[in-house]
């Protein structure tokens, strides 16, 4: 008789009740041709925690307490719980080398998609969470009751430092709080980012002074580690408020470094999600966008991008609204075979920003979609407006007034120029 190779289905367990402190995740998997149900989540739970593909020689049955379980299926939905002694308190990259590796590429699972994971409040408690979060970042901008507005340069890159902060002049002129950069633009020969920290820091007092509005910049940091830690000190010395990071191709660790950095500094974290889509995009395989920022809010972004379900970018209006939800709430609600409930515990609440095609025609779709609570990025969408950058914030702005005041764009277009200009050229186009 042939040896016992395999203990997948030890980690399957239909009884099991897991323990307040275990970390349970969601998964949708399809198993390859030939293999069961049962045996596909046994290797999701296996491979996540303890196991490996064949019996061993030596298991000490302490061991066992590591196991994670998978207890729960329902079609292609199961529910693996681990063991919080798994996990190292505050390492973030190491949840995602167990819960989101090498279960990814096994042979017997034809897709796999982490839905979302259940954070414990024991596991919670080694994560700082945002610095500011929402409630902080307006009183540090002094903005209340209306969406936060920022811009990005466009073409997003290209100009030279110079340009750059002329145009960034504009846009704070126009109204906007925030000049962002492109996630592209770091530090180039004709956009070098010391220059452009300092020519911005110039413009932004003028527009301070000017406006008597506070003016502050999202100016991308993203780089090597210790060069981003750099950046964020010169930023810190030129007065601005926030850096921008791009978090996902920068990397969990660095993110958690850089939120010790500019933590100590009093400093708040805008996350770029550039290269999102190349794990969230399929629905069946990688990692939902809402994991993401869950995650992020966890290691203390104090904003993440978030989708439109308007503009020109993919996300439906659904994963939009579930992940504001879970940056802006304190309990989330559970959506079967969508999400957990949440507690966040003490841990702040996050901006969603939404951005992506977006110009003042869309406003009312945004603003009924997330309400103020958001940060909202019009770039081409003031760039482009007829009469340039400052009408086109200001017609961004008008575009608010509107909803707020309960009329349509085109009745408050009636008395509002740089609207009707705007509306003029747009209308309500959803750009593809
Ligand atoms: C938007 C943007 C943002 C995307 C990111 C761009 O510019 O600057 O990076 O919105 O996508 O480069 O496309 P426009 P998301 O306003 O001119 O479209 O927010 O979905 O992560
Ligand atoms: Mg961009």
């Amino acid at each position: 008789m042939q040896k016992k190779v395999e203990w997948y289905l030890d980690f399957v367990d239909s009884s099991y009740k897991p323990a307040r402190d275990e970390l349970i995740a969601l998964f949708y998997f399809e198993p390859a041709k030939g293999v069961s149900a049962n045996e596909a989540i046994g290797r999701i739970a296996s491979e996540s925690s303890t196991g490996t593909w064949t019996t061993l020689f030596k298991m000490p049955p302490r061991m066992n307490k590591l196991k994670a379980h998978a207890y729960y299926r329902s079609g292609n939905f199961v529910k693996v719980a681990y063991p919080l002694d798994l996990w190292e308190p505050g390492n973030a990259p190491q949840l995602l080398s167990g819960i989101a590796g090498n279960i990814f590429g096994m042979k017997a699972l034809n897709n796999l998609r982490l839905l979302d994971i259940h954070f414990p409040k024991n596991y919670l408690k080694h994560f700082p969470g945002p610095r500011h979060g929402m409630h902080g970042i307006r009183k540090m901008m002094n903005v209340y009751h209306r969406p936060m507005l920022g811009a990005v340069p466009k073409p997003k890159i290209g100009f030279t430092d110079v340009e750059h902060a002329q145009i960034g002049y504009e846009t704070w002129m126009g109204g906007f709080d925030f000049v962002k950069d492109d996630e592209n633009l770091t530090s180039t020969k004709f956009n070098n980012f010391d220059k452009r920290v300092k020519l911005l820091a110039k413009l932004r007092d003028k527009a301070e002074h000017a406006t008597g509005d506070t003016k502050d910049a999202y100016i991308n940091i993203t780089a090597e580690t210790d060069e981003m830690k750099k950046r964020a000190k010169l930023l810190h010395d030129y007065g601005f408020k926030h850096a921008m990071i791009d978090v996902v191709v920068s990397g969990y660790s660095a993110v958690q470094t850089l939120r010790e950095t500019l933590g100590d500094y009093g400093m708040a974290i805008h996350a770029h999600r550039a290269m999102h889509a190349m794990f969230d995009r399929n629905p069946k395989h990688g990692m939902t966008m809402y994991m993401l920022a869950k995650l992020m809010r966890m290691i203390g972004v104090d904003q993440i991008h978030s989708g439109t379900a308007v503009g020109k970018l993919v996300g439906t209006f659904a994963e939009v609204k579930s992940i504001s939800d879970t940056l802006r709430e304190n309990k989330v609600s559970k959506i079967k075979n969508v999400r957990f409930a949440q507690d966040w515990h003490s841990l702040k609440q996050a901006f969603p920003v939404t951005s992506g095609g977006l110009h003042p025609g869309l406003v009312p779709y945004l603003m009924k979609e997330f309400g103020d609570e958001c940060v909202m990025l019009v770039s081409g969408g003031i760039h482009g407006h007829p009469k340039g950058t400052r009408a086109g914030a200001m017609a961004t702005r008008q575009a608010i007034d509107a909803v707020h005041e309960g009329e349509t764009l085109r009745e408050h277009a009636k008395y509002n120029l740089e609207l009707a200009q705007a509306l003029e050229k747009w209308g309500n186009l959803r750009p593809v």
